[in-house]
């Protein structure tokens, strides 16, 4: 079934942190006449400034817990989209603490789900490729959407299992729903957990960047605008109950990415330290886009993976006052993981 979908009130979870805030930020730029409700409960990971400054009649903060059923039953009423990025991200957190990944990630979709459910309005899903597993290094083979699920680690077995329930609840009560899973984003308002965040503020901060491993561990990377753009184009355009890979082919090694950060920053190719690995480490991702291009028309912009990077640096340094305090505690626990 195709569907030309026109949204004008759509709820967006998990609005507050990285990947939803620039969605939310692309969808003010672009699609002034679209209301946006963030539904956000503001986790170590949120954070209101990354919405700030848009225009109070377009976007709204709702500060609460996708979990909370009483809550949707409240402000799900009059609109006409979820789009659901809300969730707990970060593998090693989940290593270390797997349960409000189960909370939020299984038992917050259910509930998303059973709102849409009976208030009979569309949804969009978004999730990882890390739910395929991951594929040798010398593979010539890239995740296609029909793919078996073979997700390593709590997080993405969380995420996995998110994307069965919006399959059965498909097929089963018909509900209108997408499916997009995604490569490795970068970009601005990234926490400094993340790879490539943490390592630019190391260097800002004097540490030493730190490698997980052997630092072949390949991650196919996407500038989060276009991901925005895809998930726009997914939503309107996309056909109801069908799963779309977003990637730009953009795979690198580790390695490789840390050394073009030190690079671009004036730091010797070699000024950084090899620490423990993550257990389970998954090897190489890589995303086949072409069901998305060919059906959806969709194309990255952000095609010079320097020139994102550089200016994802430049962001880095001009922002100090948004990562620094997130900065310490972070590295606290990285240090007592031997990280
Ligand atoms: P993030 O950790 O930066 O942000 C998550 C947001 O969800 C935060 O604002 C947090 O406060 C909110 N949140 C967490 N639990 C909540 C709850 N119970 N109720 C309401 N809000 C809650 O994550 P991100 O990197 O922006 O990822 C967003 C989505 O995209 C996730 O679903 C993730 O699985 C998916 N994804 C991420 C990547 C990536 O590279 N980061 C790639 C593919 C897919
Ligand atoms: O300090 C580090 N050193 C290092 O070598 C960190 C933080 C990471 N790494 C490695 C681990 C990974 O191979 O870099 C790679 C990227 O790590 P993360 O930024 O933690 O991302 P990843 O585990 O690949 O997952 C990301 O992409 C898929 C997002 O965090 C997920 O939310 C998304 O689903």
């Amino acid at each position: 079934m195709s569907s030309a979908f026109e949204p004008h009130n759509i709820i967006v979870t998990g609005g507050c942190g990285f990947i939803g805030s620039n969605f939310v930020r692309w969808v003010a730029q672009n699609h002034p006449e679209v209301h946006v409700t963030v539904l956000d409960k503001l986790t170590y990971a949120g954070n209101p400034e990354n919405i700030a400054g848009l225009p109070e009649s377009q976007v709204e903060l709702v500060v609460g817990d996708i979990c909370d059923a009483d809550l949707l039953d409240r402000i799900v009423p009059g609109h006409d989209a979820i789009v659901h990025y809300a969730a707990e991200s970060h593998n090693d957190n989940s290593i270390r603490d797997p349960e409000p990944f189960v909370q939020t990630n299984v038992v917050g979709t259910y509930r998303l789900l059973e709102a849409v459910r009976k208030y009979g309005i569309r949804y969009h899903h978004v999730s990882t490729d890390e739910v395929y597993g991951d594929l040798a290094l010398d593979e010539p083979r890239r995740f296609r959407p029909d793919d078996p699920y073979k997700p390593s680690s709590p997080y993405s077995s969380t995420k996995a299992s998110s994307d069965l329930l919006v399959r059965a609840w498909a097929r089963t009560y018909g509900i209108h729903a997408t499916i997009s899973n995604c490569s490795n984003n970068y970009g601005p308002y990234q926490h400094v957990e993340k790879f490539i965040p943490r390592q630019v503020t190391n260097i800002l901060c004097g540490i030493r960047p730190k490698l997980y491993g052997t630092g072949e561990n390949v991650r196919d990377w996407i500038h989060t605008e276009d991901h925005s753009r895809a998930v726009w184009d997914i939503l309107t355009k996309g056909r109801i109950g069908e799963t779309y890979l977003i990637g730009a082919n953009g795979e690198k090694s580790n390695i490789e990415v840390l050394r073009e950060i030190l690079s671009l920053m004036g730091q010797p190719e070699d000024a950084f330290d090899w620490v423990r690995d993550r257990p389970g480490h998954d090897r190489r991702y890589a995303i086949d886009p072409t069901k998305l291009e060919e059906e959806l028309g969709w194309r990255p912009i952000h095609t010079d993976f320097a020139e994102g990077l550089q200016q994802t640096i430049k962001w880095y340094e001009d922002h100090e006052g948004w990562w620094r305090p997130a900065k310490e505690a972070t590295e606290r626990k990285y240090a007592e993981q031997g990280q």
